[in-house]
């Protein structure tokens, strides 16, 4: 009966498995937790309610169980390039994005939602955004995002796409709604924003133009010390993983012998 897809399936075991894969293997500097608690303050989030009247702060109980210390500097925002994060970030090794933390983990790419006076899950269908925004996925988001950026210190980093149609800041958007606003300033000591190009896609935004300006200028009002790049190298290195021929791709422009091809024997 909804628009969005339904609930994956196994979400139990897939949450519960992510969780014991996390504390065990991904970062075991969080310490003991108790994954079948998290699953249950999760479900107890949402089901047996109506599907459109789920709140951030039904997740209270769930991010309290499953909330951990995010090491400073390693904050990584981002909008409009999941996989790319995904990669860069590389599971909190490089940085640790919100997908990087125990609570972003278990709900990263998972799609849920319960029913009305029923404590099943819904498989067929779920609520979008568009339908009604106090849905299950949409306010574990909203409070997964508030959480991260309230416990996010030192250098934060901000991965933006200047390929996204729109632009590379999108308001409304939960960076701009629900991260920046929960920033703790005091704890801060700069922001740095990367805005990357995909190697194939426009160039529709870049530091100090367009919504990348609206960003930088309305993080300077709030009194942040504020960084922007254009291309950052180290992540065109891993974009250019995939583009090896591409002109935005070669190592340098004095390019070594081996690329400028054989000598000449005269
Ligand atoms: P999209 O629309 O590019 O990608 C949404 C996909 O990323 C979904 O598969 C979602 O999992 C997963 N995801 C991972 N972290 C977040 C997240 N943090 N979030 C919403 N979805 C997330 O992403 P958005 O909507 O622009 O969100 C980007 C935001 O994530 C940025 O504010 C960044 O700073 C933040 P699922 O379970 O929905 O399938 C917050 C909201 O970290």
């Amino acid at each position: 009966k909804w628009k969005g897809e339904g609930t994956t399936l196994n979400l139990e075991s897939i949450v519960i498995g992510r969780c014991y894969d996390y504390i065990r293997l991904v970062n075991p500097a969080v310490g003991e937790k108790n994954c079948s608690e998290i699953w249950e303050a999760f479900k107890n989030a949402f089901i047996n309610k109506d599907p459109c009247s789920i709140l951030p702060k039904d997740y209270e109980l769930f991010i309290s169980l499953s909330l951990h210390p995010i090491p400073p500097n390693k904050s990584l925002f981002w909008e409009n390039n999941q996989l790319l994060v995904n990669s860069f970030a590389d599971r909190g090794r490089r940085y640790m994005s919100l997908a990087d933390t125990l609570f972003g983990f278990l709900g990263d790419f998972l799609n849920w939602c319960g029913q009305a006076n029923s404590t099943g899950l819904d498989y067929e269908s779920c609520p979008t955004t568009e339908e009604c925004e106090n849905n299950a996925v949409e306010s574990f988001w909203r409070m997964a995002s508030i959480t991260y950026a309230q416990h996010s210190s030192g250098v934060i980093h901000v991965l933006l796409n200047g390929s996204a149609v729109g632009g590379a800041y999108p308001q409304p958007g939960f960076f701009a709604d629900y991260e920046i606003p929960n920033l703790q300033k005091d704890k801060i000591s700069q922001i740095v924003i990367w805005v990357v190009d995909d190697i194939e896609g426009p160039d529709v935004d870049s530091c100090g133009t367009h919504t990348v300006k609206v960003l930088e200028n309305r993080l300077n009002t709030l009194g942040y010390d504020v960084t922007c790049t254009d291309n950052y190298k180290s992540v065109m290195f891993l974009l250019c993983l995939d583009y090896p021929d591409d002109s935005k791709c070669t190592l340098s422009s004095s390019a070594p012998a081996a690329q400028r091809g054989p000598v000449s024997s005269d």
